[in-house]
């Protein structure tokens, strides 16, 4: 149990230097890793640039991807596996597609930039099978995006509108 525990806290603690470093040593500050097609399924092969960079005068409005909105059903999960509605140590749905379906709700609340959870893809349940990776810190594959948050092509589109409309968006 305390190995566990130490595992993920070691896991939680590298996830959050990662993301510090990011936005300290890019000075565009907001990427969004967005693959296309074919051989892309297994690399990063395209990023998407920020029109804006980060400064002290943003307002950030941090959103855990998965208990945001759900805006596309199929990519729930297995029922009983990771996906459970109601048990919130497992995943409720919450994708991109739903983000990008409330980008004007968030603008709405005075905001000039969304921290969503971590993109790539996730093990699916711990390993001691007592909660799913829904916040994004059970990473597997850094080079893939989770499927439960929807598809490359899906966090293109979050990031394209967000853009589109003012926002920026912080990712990791
Ligand atoms: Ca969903």
């Amino acid at each position: 149990m305390k190995k566990v525990f130490k595992n993920k806290v070691v896991s939680i603690g590298l996830s959050f230097l990662l993301t510090f470093s990011l936005l300290l040593s890019n000075s565009a500050s907001a990427q969004a890793v967005a693959g296309t097609g074919t051989n892309a399924d297994t690399n990063i092969s395209q990023y998407v640039q920020s029109s804006s960079a980060l400064n002290e005068n943003d307002i950030i409005y941090m959103v855990l991807t998965d208990r945001f909105y759900d805006g596309d059903s199929s990519n729930n999960g297995t029922l009983n596996v990771e996906y459970r509605p109601g048990n919130l140590k497992y995943t409720q749905g919450g994708d991109w597609k739903g983000l990008t379906q409330k980008l004007d709700y968030i603008k709405n609340l005075g905001v000039t930039a969304i921290w969503i959870s971590p993109v790539s893809e996730n093990e699916p349940l711990s390993r001691d099978k007592s909660e799913s990776g829904y916040h994004g810190y059970f990473t597997h594959d850094y080079n893939k995006a989770d499927p439960h948050f929807g598809s490359k092509q899906d966090l293109i589109n979050l990031v394209s509108t967000a853009h589109s409309k003012g926002l920026t968006l912080v990712l990791i």
